[in-house]
């Protein structure tokens, strides 16, 4: 049987899977349920300074009638329970039985640094990620599309934090994006990680019956996921697997079964996210997935997860 153990910046983790930020991950009773569950990782929603409503409902709406892609759209807003409550569940985690991420996506780049700043203070093994690519915050732009802002919230975070971190990107379309993104990135030694994807930015799914948006926010434009982005996600954990080998790749986008997360591996990722299917399917999606990649590493002869980990195959 196939062996699923990997090993993330060194620290050992069950298997490759994990939730993405904002699925189910809001919540002490979401987070205990993750905890609880087979994913080898997991991380906390998204978190601003001071707790946040988030946009107005409907908000998320899942796209899964049969005939249709699966996938979903989201405009929540950044809804969150605050710094403070993230911190207070990271400091009971049981980091030796799963690490745990904490994502911050502060309003400011101010905000951002006193966050850090307590995260630093708390001494715990909590990994930090900062999500440089919410898409749904009225009237902000996304800091991965702005490389000036980029560059420097990262010279800023690197030499507050003065400890290894990890930045969540939004998907980029273009060589010379993928090429500007990672000389940025390498720049900087103490970003020992890139999670890619966020959601595909402000994408807009309407109703043929009723001719309205899906989504109430920002005139129905919000965040793409699942079946829609797979390909997206894989390019850009491949093309940073590619510029950035001092780095590890987190993939996300897609995933819903063992051979959506063997491919992710397969352009680079170590560690792989579950969003849209997660927030349907619930935390026993962790056993099923894990079961459906061992069973295809098994049909293809590979034990470990070194064996194919960004080994994917160009036509010459
Ligand atoms: O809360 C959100 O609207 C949200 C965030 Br912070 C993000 O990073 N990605 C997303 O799809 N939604």
């Amino acid at each position: 049987m196939a062996k699923l153990s990997t090993h993330f910046l060194d620290l050992p983790v069950a298997n490759p899977l994990m939730n993405a930020s904002g699925v189910w991950c809001s919540v002490a009773s979401q987070l205990e349920a993750l905890a609880e569950s087979t994913s080898g990782a997991m991380v906390t929603k998204s978190c601003t300074l001071q707790p946040r409503d988030g946009n107005p409902e409907p908000r998320y709406r899942v796209l899964a009638d049969a005939g249709q892609l699966f996938g979903s759209i989201n405009s929540m807003g950044l809804p969150n329970e605050g710094f403070a409550y993230y911190l207070h569940y990271a400091q009971r985690h049981d980091h030796e039985a799963k690490p745990l991420f904490m994502s911050l996506s502060g309003l400011t780049l101010d905000d951002n640094l006193t966050m850090i700043d307590s995260l630093k203070d708390a001494v715990t093994p909590t990994i930090l990620e900062v999500n440089l690519s919410c898409p749904n915050v009225p009237g902000k732009s996304q800091i991965g599309y702005d490389f000036e802002a980029m560059d420097t919230l990262l010279a800023e975070v690197s030499s507050g934090y003065q400890r290894p971190f990890g930045v969540k990107l939004p998907p980029y379309f273009d060589m010379a994006h993928f090429d500007e993104a990672a000389e940025i990135l390498n720049r900087y030694p103490l970003v020992a990680f890139i999670t890619c994807i966020n959601s595909v930015g402000n994408a807009l799914m309407i109703d043929l019956d009723s001719e309205t948006t899906l989504i109430k926010p920002k005139d129905g434009f919000g965040g793409l996921g699942g079946d829609y982005v797979l390909p997206t996600a894989l390019a850009n954990v491949n093309a940073f697997y590619r510029r950035c080998p001092d780095k590890a790749i987190i993939g996300c986008g897609g995933v819903k079964s063992g051979r959506e997360a063997f491919l992710h591996i397969l352009s680079g990722a170590t560690l792989v996210q579950l969003g849209t299917a997660l927030y349907e399917e619930g935390p026993g999606i962790f056993p099923r997935v894990l079961d459906e990649l061992a069973a295809i590493m098994d049909d293809k002869g590979y034990q470990t997860i070194a064996e194919f980990h960004g080994k994917l195959k160009t036509i010459a």
